[in-house]
């Protein structure tokens, strides 16, 4: 199979046939394909991913479809979010070395990446959703953001690669537009594709989408990730993709790499930890699951922590791109002055992930994408108690952003709305 064969979709039956001649797969995983063994394990919303195993070791091939495999055909979507992870995942391992599976090869005729296969790793959501706790993945996930996002930016680049990337990934429309649609706005309406838990729900979802203050909120946020184009994202940056195990932690699937803010993809990942805490209950038998809510609100505090201070770190030794440009203050002898500058960027990355947690919370329980933390509890009652807390939650996230100083503060209020929230 070439890059110049028209694309079509691999299957388990047809995948030997077609990479029998892929010398990347076959110096990982040996030549005698009657030795491979093919799974498709892709439980995502998009794509398709094997597991390849062959006599020699093991690989993934993913695949883009040309359409939205959630939703079907009726949702095209075009093959290039396979160029764009593959440029998004070469330069996060450049920025953040071993942060993310090692790539073997791409197509992108066939819109197909065959990369590192993580094993024993799991999907961190499955993982918290089981009550694991996980004791390196605050640091990890912290270093893995501050790097990739302050190295992606005109703090750090040569601002003519910026711009070229910038250029590069802007072409990355049609999953923006996802984003743009099912985070900011969908919610917030009666959009075709929503749905919740019915009719638990139904009274708080018609309050929410009556909430003049959160809709002027969630267009602010939209505003700033469409118009902000910060630094190269991931985009999707969520605990179902990240893969675990109790020492190691690696990101994957930046499809939706694209240029905006910073306090995106810091937002989206926190927003993913306080699911996890609201969905607990609906996890835990005989309030097993005391400790690993306060693990899941530690998570929050370290990750901010570690992300804070790898920021600040590099801020101090790498910023060597054109933006608070060292000339104008380390060079004149004034450390104080880069330091207010710090302050400024680390205040309105505090403020603004609030608002774009507050929005991934919301949309997770009433658009069309919801997580498993939460679709996982069969019982609807009870799901649905756990979901209205983390929408009252998210609602005052959102809203009330520019009055909440610390992380403290977030988490005592999540403690506080899990502890006396009735539906
Ligand atoms: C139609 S795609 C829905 C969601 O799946 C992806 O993982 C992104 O989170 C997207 O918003
Ligand atoms: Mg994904």
């Amino acid at each position: 199979m070439t890059g110049k064969s028209p694309f079509e979709a691999l299957s388990v039956e047809t995948l030997a046939g077609r990479l029998r001649a892929n010398g990347a797969l076959c110096s990982q995983i040996g030549k005698d394909t009657s030795r491979w063994k093919v799974r498709e394990v892709g439980d995502g919303n998009l794509n398709l991913v094997f597991i390849v195993e062959g006599a020699e070791g093991a690989a993934v091939v993913k695949q883009a479809l040309p359409y939205v495999r959630l939703v079907g055909d009726s949702w095209p979507l075009p093959l290039k979010r396979s160029l764009f992870e593959y440029h998004a995942l070469t330069r996060q391992q450049a920025r953040a070395p071993g942060s993310v599976p090692d790539i073997y090869h791409f197509d992108e005729g066939q819109a197909l990446i065959i990369m590192e296969y993580l094993s024993p790793h799991i999907i961190l959501r499955r993982a918290l959703i089981e009550g694991r706790q996980l004791p390196n993945i605050a640091k990890d996930i912290g270093l893995f953001m501050a790097r990739t996002l302050f190295r992606g930016s005109d703090l750090s680049m040569a601002t003519k690669d910026r711009k070229a990337d910038l250029a590069l990934f802007a072409d990355n429309v049609e999953l923006c537009d996802i984003t743009e649609n099912l985070v900011f706005s969908d919610p917030y309406f009666d959009a075709k594709m929503n749905r919740h838990t019915s009719p638990q729900l139904d009274g708080i979802v018609a309050e929410l989408r009556a909430d003049r203050d959160l809709k002027v909120e969630a267009q602010r946020m939209k505003h700033l990730f469409a118009a902000n184009a910060e630094t190269l994202l991931h985009g999707d940056l969520h605990s179902g993709s990240i893969m675990v195990t109790d020492t190691e932690t690696r990101m994957i699937d930046p499809e939706f790499a694209f240029y905006g803010p910073i306090a995106f993809d810091v937002g989206m990942l926190l927003a993913n930890f306080w699911m996890a805490f609201f969905s607990q209950r609906g996890h835990e038998q005989n309030g097993k699951r005391d400790a690993m809510r306060a693990y899941l609100l530690d998570v929050t505090v370290d990750t901010w922590s570690a992300f804070r201070a790898e920021f600040s770190h590099l801020w101090r030794t790498e910023r060597d791109g054109m933006l608070y440009q060292k000339s104008l203050f380390e060079d004149q002898g004034d450390r104080l002055g880069a330091e207010q500058a710090l302050d400024h960027m680390l205040h309105s990355i505090w403020t603004d992930l609030l608002g774009f947690a507050g929005v991934e919370v919301h949309r997770r329980i009433l658009g069309l994408a919801h997580n498993a933390d939460f679709e996982t509890i069969a019982d609807q009652d009870l799901r649905a108690r756990c979901e209205a807390k983390a929408l009252k939650f998210g609602r005052h996230l959102a809203v009330n952003r520019r009055q909440i100083h610390s992380i403290d503060e977030v988490n005592q209020l999540a403690a506080l709305i899990e502890r006396e929230s009735r539906i």
